[in-house]
């Protein structure tokens, strides 16, 4: 059930970072609970004030000082088609930079959202910026990883923080190209686990993997978990959503798909609660697809892509981005996704 507060955060009630930049999207939170509040680490995308007859984006110099790239949109050597990317003379750039910002609520609805960045893109492989964070709490400390985008590629950082107030940040995690990970809360006979998507190019459709770690940093023993399927709600895109939660079945994951029209729904995977590169369980129909004008309308229309949630009393609060424009939530009860997977059969 979507709140109907939706959506719960703007692009307009967002301070930008400096003079000449403006919030064109706030989305995809990664989602946790300290203290008694709920924790959004969300993306914040900025541009440049949008000019006539020019396409510009920040990237990060040498000096991690954010410059303005600036296109003629007749140059012959631009391709400008989709509204998240472009390319000039071959190298792609990203049309916004994003960094991670927090916003804090007390019952998952109202949130009030930081004045400055948690984290700014900083160092060469975020020179284009960080999006997309996920967080595993373990113990006492929250590990959190994004993704950072640069001309090397597209990889996933790791970073720790026990208060929210600051943070460390470590090396990378999965080098390009990596994206859309998540690492379950627990150790497993021995080993934390890890979803993947790497690039694999054009040999495969695109799959999600799982590895293994004895010790959060040095990760292997990778294999395939799923990939796309050809006239599914997934048959474009695929790639890990939250950060799977234990219940009695199995370890129960939201991800995301992409359809042939690129438009983004959600789905689950059940995976085996000791061996969670055993799917027993993945949606033949996905339990969320856009439908509502702030999904269906935005930056990039059509979509629902989650990457954070929390749960009070066997009760899901699942928060996403609405067409990579707005944060929205909605309520689902574990129980009810539960009965779903006995509903439909294992896809293919
Ligand atoms: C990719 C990522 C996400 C984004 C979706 C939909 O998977 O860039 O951040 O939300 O595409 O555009």
């Amino acid at each position: 059930m979507r709140f109907v507060e939706n959506p719960l955060i703007r692009p307009e009630e967002i301070k930008a970072t400096q003079n000449g930049l403006e919030v064109a999207c706030v989305l995809n939170p990664a989602v946790t609970k300290y203290e008694d509040e709920i924790i959004f680490l969300m993306r914040v995308a900025e541009r440049p004030m949008q000019e006539q007859g020019y396409i510009s984006t920040p990237v990060l110099d040498q000096d991690d000082q954010v410059v303005i790239k600036k296109f003629r949109i007749d140059d012959p050597l631009l391709e400008n088609e989709d509204p998240r990317v472009f390319k000039y003379d071959g190298r792609t750039y990203l049309t916004t930079m994003s960094h991670l910002r927090i916003a804090r609520s007390k019952d998952g609805i109202n949130f009030t959202v930081d004045d400055k960045p948690f984290v700014f893109p900083s160092g060469k492989d975020e020179e284009y910026g960080i999006e997309d964070a996920r967080i595993t709490k373990i113990g006492e400390i929250y590990y959190f990883y994004y993704v950072a985008v640069s001309h090397y590629g597209v990889s996933t950082i790791l970073a720790t923080t026990k208060d929210w107030k600051t943070y460390e940040k470590h090396d990378v995690l999965f080098p390009a190209l990596n994206k859309d990970v998540a690492i379950l809360p627990e150790k497993i006979n021995g080993d934390y686990y890890a979803l993947t998507r790497p690039d694999t190019a054009d040999f495969a459709n695109p799959s999600m993997w799982i590895a293994k770690s004895p010790d959060m940093i040095h990760w292997g023993k990778h294999q395939h978990l799923i990939s796309t399927r050809k006239g599914f709600w997934d048959s474009k895109r695929i790639g890990a959503g939250t950060v799977p939660v234990k219940t009695s079945k199995g370890w129960l994951e939201i991800y995301h798909g992409a359809d042939d029209h690129s438009r983004y729904s959600l789905g689950i995977l059940l995976l085996d609660i000791d061996d969670p590169s055993k799917v027993i369980f993945r949606s033949e129909k996905p339990i969320m697809v856009p439908e509502n004008d702030y999904e269906t309308n935005g930056f990039f229309s059509e979509v629902i892509f989650t990457n954070g949630m929390t749960y009070k009393n066997n009760q899901l609060y699942l928060y996403y981005g609405a067409a990579d424009k707005y944060i929205c939530g909605a309520k689902i009860r574990i129980e009810e996704l539960l009965n779903l997977c006995e509903l439909e059969p294992l896809g293919v």
